[in-house]
């Protein structure tokens, strides 16, 4: 797992303190430091800070549904639990009619988004594709659908023979709105060759999101952590995101994801998962590295609900939302529950003496200190 233990430093981060509140953009070697650091109170007083700044007392979470139309995967990466190959046990894929039937299923839970996300599986198409996101679309008119990664729309242009700004103009044209973070784990390519060796490269997840930007649909973007990457690569991946962030300013909020390992090819005897120090660490430096994001979200499928209460003091500002139905890293070993109520998340944020915000995908809000 994650190689720090050896070299964690308290204190000696005045520094860096004078930088966050002078407003300067933090570099390479500030980041490593702030990674390396032992003083998580050190920065989460940083990391509060800037999230203060951007958000005052409002916390951010939406009402969404997730759904895995598909766990077959060509790719079946190393740290994945959830990929399956055609006709093994488990292996499932959803019609386009399923699909649609899964996401009106909590018509009366006022769900705002839906996030859509699936394998690389060879006997799908563009035309099964536009077909649920039709479907979806006309079933629940007013829903915002954030789905597929960029490797998957990535593998529709490769299958298709297709420029990948035509297939995101054709999804685009047939209801989706917005690319989830997914698929982006570590882009530095000793990782990628280690732990996906199939998928696509760092540069191929920045330029289909760039396309995303160009065409005027919001994205948002992740870092897979806690695996076999070393805190320089961690900060090489939040600046190359900021880097792009830069030029297109069309991400929405950057959503660190703790690597479950159980049942995947990484899992090794004697070890879990990260440390909740860790789950911590990366989303306080991810908020002093990503100045230029508005939101740092922590998913609590991953960290669960309590950690990610308490993250909020470590520079988070959005819980994600209800979610109803996870897969991917429940087959891993996640201990948490498939859904969190509205009223769980308020209570939440509450708690912790914050103001709760429903917002839609795009940070509309929908009702403030609910
Ligand atoms: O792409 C796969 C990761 C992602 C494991 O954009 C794993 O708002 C941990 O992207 N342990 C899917 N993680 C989830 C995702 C996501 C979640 C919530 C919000 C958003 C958003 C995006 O989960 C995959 C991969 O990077 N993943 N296997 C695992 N064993």
């Amino acid at each position: 797992m994650f190689p720090v233990r050896a070299c964690l430093k308290n204190g000696g981060l005045e520094d860096l303190e004078k930088k966050v509140k002078a407003g300067e953009r933090l570099g390479f070697e500030d980041g490593v430091r702030l990674l390396k650091s032992a003083d998580l109170l050190a920065l989460g007083r940083m990391a509060d800070l800037v999230r203060r700044r951007k958000h005052g007392d409002r916390v951010y979470f939406i009402l969404n549904r997730h759904i895995n139309h598909t766990n077959v995967c060509v790719n079946r990466c190393h740290f994945c639990a959830f990929g399956r190959d055609e006709g093994d046990p488990g292996a499932y894929t959803l019609t386009p009619e399923e699909v649609e039937k899964k996401a009106v299923e909590y018509r009366g839970r006022k769900i705002t988004e839906i996030h859509i996300v699936g394998g690389l599986n060879e006997k799908l198409g563009l035309d099964y594709y536009k077909e649920m996101l039709r479907r979806v679309r006309r079933a629940l008119p007013g829903v915002i659908i954030q789905s597929f990664t960029a490797v998957e729309v990535d593998y529709l242009a490769r299958s298709h023979n297709m420029p990948v700004d035509e297939v995101l103009s054709e999804l685009k044209e047939a209801g989706l709105d917005s690319l989830p973070g997914g698929g982006a784990e570590v882009f530095s390519p000793r990782v990628r060759q280690l732990i996906c060796p199939k998928k696509i490269s760092g540069d191929r997840w920045l330029e289909v999101h760039e396309a995303a930007h160009r065409l005027g649909m919001r994205t948002n973007a992740t870092i897979l952590y806690g695996h076999i990457e070393t805190p320089e690569e961690r900060i090489d991946h939040l600046i190359r995101l900021r880097e792009l962030q830069d030029r297109t300013g069309g991400f929405l909020a950057f959503i660190p994801l703790a690597f479950h390992p159980k049942n995947t090819r990484l899992d090794r005897p004697g070890k879990s998962g990260t440390t909740g120090y860790d789950d911590l660490k990366m989303l306080a430096v991810a908020r002093l590295m990503l100045d230029n994001f508005d939101h740092v979200k922590a998913f609590w499928i991953m960290i669960g609900p309590k950690l990610a209460q308490v993250s909020l003091s470590f520079g988070v500002n959005d819980l994600d939302g209800t979610v109803e139905e996870e897969k991917i890293v429940h087959d891993a070993g996640a201990e948490t529950g498939q859904r969190l109520p509205r009223e769980e998340i308020v209570r939440l944020i509450r708690a912790a003496g914050r103001i709760p915000v429903e917002r839609d995908t795009l940070y509309n809000v929908i009702r403030e200190d609910c």
